[in-house]
Parts: structure tokens; C-alpha cells; sequence
């Protein structure tokens, strides 16, 4: 089969993709209505144009600014639904979810509201579609420690809702170690534990985010190269690094597209994945991000499948869910 059809076709994995960036700029436009809230640009198309990016700021800029149309637990539903109908059609079997809860908290929306609009998607999608989700939570890391820690509390009761923790937002003057102690919570509490490291920030915070944080992936880690001693490591230790191609290139981390190193890493034996990361903001969903990736970087069937048995191998199911995708 030509590789574009074996690239759609195979079963596989998502492993970093936030919920908010699924927000098309159609259904941005629908919430506001539904909701009464005002958007600062008139039209769908006017919105769209404003996706052009900088570096990461300027996106999380326009992305927080998104968000501010969900309001009620349905819009929470109705977004997760539309990204979970684009995983079905991308034959992803399994999609681990990234939420922002200090995003809407700190708009006065209650966490509650959030989970169980979410949760709700989720549970359907494994009825309805035959894809399994669950959900990370994240602390946004431009905000401080006491916010996670009230983030966490808020939490609890929804513990079941959730299989872990992640770690986002504005990499650079946001180390790691401002985590260290909620992480250290989190992991008592028996989360899984990732973190962003190495996207914008340097390979020094990838080796943190094991360290001090005891993160069982690193979400990006593209900038690992820089640190030989890591690039080692990782590939002993057999840790995932979940790529995301698009994202990469409209947030500037590579040039373009032949320039990104997803080919090299893979080569170096480390365990990587490919993932859409904010599919409606930087140009495609998880398929797109194949396509592109081995079109630009000339990659083969045998590079699909271990990033296919990647997905899964990183993934935080069950060894018999694993055994019986891989
Ligand atoms: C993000 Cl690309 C990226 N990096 C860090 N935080 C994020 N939140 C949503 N997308
Ligand atoms: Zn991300």
C-alpha cells in the first residue's frame, strides 16, 4: 500500500493533545453565541487569520482568548466530542487528554464543571466510537505553586476522573523545580506524572523534569540534543518524548518542516511519538502531522509502525490493553 494510506490507516495512539486547542474557530464563534460572550473579531475567517505565530507566547495568547467561550459543562462536552469524532476518523484508539483547568477556574467556572463536561465526552467515545480517553491534568506554569496546590485540592474529589498530571504553558523562567512539591503530591497520590521540557526551554529542564519532578514522558523534548549525556539516557531508560511536528514549526522551534529533528531523534533510539498537540491552532490533526512529517523528513513503513508501537508502548493503559493493540 502507498505509505499515505498506511499512515491513515494504522491504529495508534495520542499522547499530547490539549482539549482547549481543539477549539475550532467555527465552534469558538458558536459558544460565544450560545453563551452571549463578545469576541474581539468579527468573523470566523478574521479569527483564523490571526493564527500566525511567533513563538509560544503568541500563541498561548490567542489560545487563552479562546477559551474564554467555554462557559457551561456542555460546552466542555461539545468540544471534546468534536475532537474525539477527528480521532475516530484518524483510527486513533486510544487519546490521552490534556486540560487546563486554572483556565477557567480563574474565569470563575467551577472545576466541576469542567471534569464532568469532559468526562462525559470521554465515557461516550468509548461506547459510541470505540475510542478509549482519558484525561491529564495540567497546571499551568506561569501561575504560581499555591495555584496548583488549590488546583489539585479542587481535584480530588474527581480523582477517578483523571490518570495523572502534566505540566504547560510558558516554558522559559518556569522551571520545573517551581513544581517540585506539588509533583511530589501528585506522585504520593498515585498520578502519572508528565511535563512539557525542552520545546522552548533548555535540555536542562528535561533533565529536571525527571529528576526533580519524576515525569514518566517529557511532552516535546525536541531540545534534548543538546545534551548528549541525555540523548543517552533517554534511550537507556526508554523514556517517550511525544513530538509534535506542527506545533513545532508554527511556534518556530524548527524553520520548517525538513529542518526538524523527529528523524534524527527517532535514529538515536529514542522512544519517540507523534502527536497534534493544539490541532486547530497549528494546521491539522494527528494524520496531517504524519503526513507532513514523513513527506518532509522521507521516512518508511518501518518508521510508521514503531511510532504506531510507540503510542501505545508510552501510553498509560493496561499491559493488556497494550498486548492487545500493538
Ligand atoms: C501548549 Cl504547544 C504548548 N506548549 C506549552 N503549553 C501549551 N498549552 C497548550 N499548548
Ligand atoms: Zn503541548
Amino acid at each position: 500500500a502507498r505509505l499515505p494510506e498506511l499512515l491513515q490507516a494504522m491504529p495508534k495512539a495520542e499522547l499530547h493533545m490539549h482539549i482547549e486547542g481543539s477549539l475550532e474557530p467555527e465552534l469558538i464563534f458558536a459558544l460565544a453565541q450560545r453563551n452571549g460572550v463578545a469576541l474581539s473579531y468579527p468573523s470566523v475567517e478574521d479569527l483564523r487569520k490571526a493564527y500566525a505565530f511567533t513563538d509560544l507566547q503568541s500563541f498561548l495568547d490567542i489560545y487563552y482568548a479562546g477559551a474564554s467561550v467555554l462557559l457551561k459543562e456542555d460546552d466542555f462536552h461539545d468540544m471534546a466530542w468534536a475532537y474525539l469524532l477527528k480521532a475516530q476518523e484518524d483510527n486513533i484508539r486510544h487519546t490521552e487528554l490534556f486540560f487546563d483547568p486554572q483556565t477557567h477556574t480563574d474565569r470563575g467556572v467551577p472545576f466541576e464543571v469542567v471534569i464532568k463536561g469532559l468526562s462525559r465526552a470521554c465515557a461516550r467515545a468509548k461506547t459510541e466510537l470505540g475510542v478509549s480517553a482519558s484525561l491529564i491534568m495540567c497546571f499551568l506554569r506561569h501561575l504560581s505553586e499555591e495555584s496548583a496546590f488549590e488546583t489539585l485540592q479542587a481535584s480530588l474529589p474527581y480523582r477517578e476522573h483523571f490518570i495523572g498530571v502534566g505540566l504547560d504553558s510558558g516554558e522559559r523562567g518556569n522551571p520545573p523545580e517551581k513544581f517540585a512539591r506539588v509533583f511530589a503530591k501528585c506522585r504520593e497520590l498515585g498520578l502519572h506524572l508528565v511535563a512539557h521540557a525542552g520545546e522552548e526551554g533548555p535540555a536542562a529542564y528535561i533533565v529536571d523534569a525527571l529528576d526533580v519532578l519524576h515525569a514518566e514522558r517529557i511532552d516535546h523534548g525536541v531540545r534534548c540534543v543538546e545534551d548528549p549525556a541525555l540523548v543517552e539516557r533517554l534511550a537507556k531508560q526508554g523514556t517517550a518524548l511525544t513530538v509534535c511536528p506542527l506545533s513545532n514549526i508554527k511556534l518556530c522551534v524548527f524553520d520548517k518542516m525538513d529542518a526538524h529533528n523527529l528523524g534524527h531523534l527517532l535514529e538515536q533510539g529514542l522512544k519517540v511519538t507523534i502527536n497534534s498537540d493544539d490541532p486547530a491552532y497549528f494546521g491539522g490533526y494527528l494524520n496531517q502531522n504524519f503526513l507532513e512529517t514523513f513527506e518532509a523528513l522521507d521516512l518508511d513503513a518501518q518508521a510508521a509502525y514503531t511510532l504506531a508501537r510507540n503510542s501505545f508502548e508510552a501510553s498509560f493503559v493496561s499491559e493488556a490493553d497494550k498486548a492487545r493493540w500493538i
